[in-house]
């Protein structure tokens, strides 16, 4: 109505303009943002094609990440923790998995925080985004193929879905064509709503050398594969989604504080030591790092 009063203009009525100016600030004075620096090293033609390849086939397969010595330090601190079966027929009954892995095992931050890695998720995901899962998966002899799935399932929005996590397997032992590699189906994280693999729907399997990863979108279905060659098939594999969703592990109780203060600003920011602002992950009011042991957490 004319000389009628807006919302805005009466300082009685306070309200956000845009949601963007509400969540991309950083309202932290001590902890402010850190953001990984891995990008910086990183040839950006090689991301860009390496990039342009994850959005259209939904995975990318990359080779010689780590050295054969980080393979073997691993292997060996993952070996000493994989005495169980299989959780479930999902997660295959043939199919040994170590949870928890930033607790027990160092070894594998390399893979968690391997910069190009890192670069990848810096160009798709939201600052300060979340490990949601790292496991050690060892898949014996004898057991079948995973189920295909995706790996955003649980997160309730239509598909096609925004990137709202991103995975990787790693190879420890070489992937074959018959000891269980990944198998995905390229292009399956476009389907819309309803759309489920098909008996003839084309499927990769990504035999590569160990040291190599297959990166792939949340969306993309895929599963282990199938391993019939009489020896086990080892992996790594990390999940990280937006910093607004809920992670499949919960890293504030398997991570002591005190591993969380020693580990990198890479590792802990992942594990939740870290806000999605304006305020998400507080404690207290306050930033998470300050729960850690030394003093108020590291200084940036
Ligand atoms: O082991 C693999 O190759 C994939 C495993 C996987 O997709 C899963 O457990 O969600």
């Amino acid at each position: 109505m004319a000389g009628e009063k807006s919302g805005r203009e009466d300082p009685k009525f306070r309200h956000i303009d845009s949601f963007q100016d509400y969540v991309d600030v950083d309202l932290a004075r001590t902890h402010g943002f850190s953001r990984s620096s891995a990008a910086k090293n990183i040839d950006p033609q090689l991301l860009e094609s390496q990039h342009a390849r994850l959005l259209r086939d939904g995975f990318v397969i990359i080779e010689d990440l780590v050295s054969a010595g980080q393979l073997e330090r691993l292997r060996t601190e993952a070996t000493a923790w994989l005495d169980k079966p299989g959780r479930n027929s999902f997660e295959g009954e043939r199919t040994q998995r170590l949870y928890g892995l930033p607790e027990k095992c160092r070894a594998a931050d390399d893979f968690i925080v391997h910069p190009l890695i890192l670069a990848h998720l810096d160009r798709l995901l939201k600052p300060n985004y979340l490990l949601s899962q790292a496991q050690v998966i060892n898949i014996l002899s004898g057991s079948p193929a995973q189920p295909l799935h995706t790996d955003d399932g649980f997160y309730p929005w239509p598909s096609p879905k925004p990137v709202l996590s991103v995975a990787t397997v790693f190879a420890i032992d070489d992937f074959t064509e018959d000891n269980g590699a990944t198998v995905a189906i390229p292009g399956s994280h476009l389907w819309g709503e309803g759309r489920f693999p098909r008996d003839s729907d084309p499927r990769v399997k990504a035999v590569m050398p160990a040291g190599s990863c297959i990166l792939f979108l949340g969306s993309l279905w895929h599963g282990g594969g199938e391993n019939d060659a009489g020896e086990s098939r080892m992996a790594f594999t990390g999940q990280y989604c937006e910093p607004y969703l809920r992670t499949q592990e919960n890293y504030f109780l398997s991570v002591s504080k005190n591993t969380a203060a020693r580990v990198s600003e890479d590792m802990r920011r992942l594990l939740g030591y870290s806000i999605h602002p304006p305020f998400m992950g507080m404690v207290n009011g306050m930033h998470p790092k300050r729960e850690l042991p030394s003093a108020d957490g590291p200084s940036e």
